[in-house]
């Protein structure tokens, strides 16, 4: 969408209006990693070690976040201070009218990015890992609006695979019936977040940044909304082993039966990382630094693509 037509209250930091104007690769991020994913402060040091990362791959970074209604691409640091106060919200795709209205301030999560990050016009987003169809789904129903926001969306996003705390065959199967484009990225398996196999095979591989960036070109000419979802696995020497991760993640479950809504994701994560002595933690800030790599790669070759033509 032409930038004039955007409404009032999404703001582009003049880096990036720049960078957009000039077909300069673009990296969008999210912040609900920054609110409610990781511990305070790790989260504020990770966000800006990842667009550290982005500018290595001669990138420029666009974290995405809601201050005060006003949704910002490209936020400043004394933005995302902000999100680790205890008012901030975590914001969803459904959430960001009523935080537009309240005047509210947070991290919004891979829906909410991926809704703003195609309106500024990016092509590429990185996150950790998107949410997915939880364990147990068939009795709490609890399935992350990042999966539709997936199938609405006409954007690359780079994860590693979902949350561990997730039922991959049947995220795997949601993705399907929603249309949403899945590869992953030099290997035939699709990643499970901390652990480099999910026990599934990925829907399909590819090899190389460019394969990313004509796939999402091709299927904007083919008329497909909805995103292309590269599956990144975690780096090898900072995996852990499928067994001790579905220990813990058992344990996690145990932890938070009482916990329901926005709030479970968080406080898994947060289990996970006491029942496993920090190593959760050290792995999802690995897999987060490779994947905002690998995006910067992937923006590269995108914004040499003809996307949007
Ligand atoms: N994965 C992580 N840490 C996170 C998230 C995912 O390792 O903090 C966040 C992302 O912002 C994702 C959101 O979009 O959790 C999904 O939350 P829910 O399961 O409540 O939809
Ligand atoms: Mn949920």
């Amino acid at each position: 969408m032409p930038e004039r037509d955007l409404p009032e209250f999404i703001h582009l930091s003049p880096e990036i209006r720049d960078a957009l104007s000039t077909a300069t690769p673009v990296v969008a991020l999210e912040s609900a990693v920054i609110s409610h994913g990781l511990p305070h402060p790790t989260g504020l040091d990770t966000a800006a070690g990842l667009e550290t990362e982005v500018r290595a791959h001669s990138a420029v970074p666009a974290t995405i976040a809601v201050s005060e209604g006003r949704l910002l691409v490209g936020a400043g640091a004394g933005e995302l201070a902000r999100l680790t106060g205890p008012e901030a919200w975590k914001i969803a795709e459904r959430d960001l009218p009523v935080a537009v209205a309240a005047r509210a301030t947070g991290g919004t999560t891979v829906s909410a990015t991926i809704a703003i990050a195609q309106m500024a016009g990016i092509d590429v987003m990185s996150t950790g890992g998107i949410g997915g169809v939880h364990l147990g789904a068939e009795h709490t129903w609890d399935v992350s609006a990042d999966l539709p926001a997936l199938a609405r969306h006409s954007i690359i996003v780079i994860c590693a695979g979902a949350k561990a705390i997730c039922d991959i065959a049947k995220t795997l199967e949601y993705l399907d019936t929603a249309g949403v484009t899945v590869a992953a990225f030099g290997t035939d398996r699709f990643p499970n977040f901390y652990a480099v196999d999910s026990g599934r095979a990925a829907p399909r591989r590819i090899d190389e940044p460019r394969d990313a960036a004509v796939i999402l070109a091709a299927k904007r000419r083919l008329g497909q909304p909805g995103a292309v979802l590269v599956a990144n696995p975690i780096p090898h020497e900072s995996a852990l082993s499928a067994d001790l991760v579905r220990e813990a993640v058992e344990r996690a479950i145990a932890q938070a039966k009482d916990v329901h809504g926005g709030e479970l994701t968080p406080a898994l994560l947060n289990a996970l990382s006491d029942i496993t002595g920090g190593r959760t933690l050290r792995a999802n800030l690995a897999l987060l630094r490779a994947n905002a790599r690998l995006a910067s790669l992937i923006a590269r070759e995108a914004a040499q693509e003809s996307l949007r033509g």
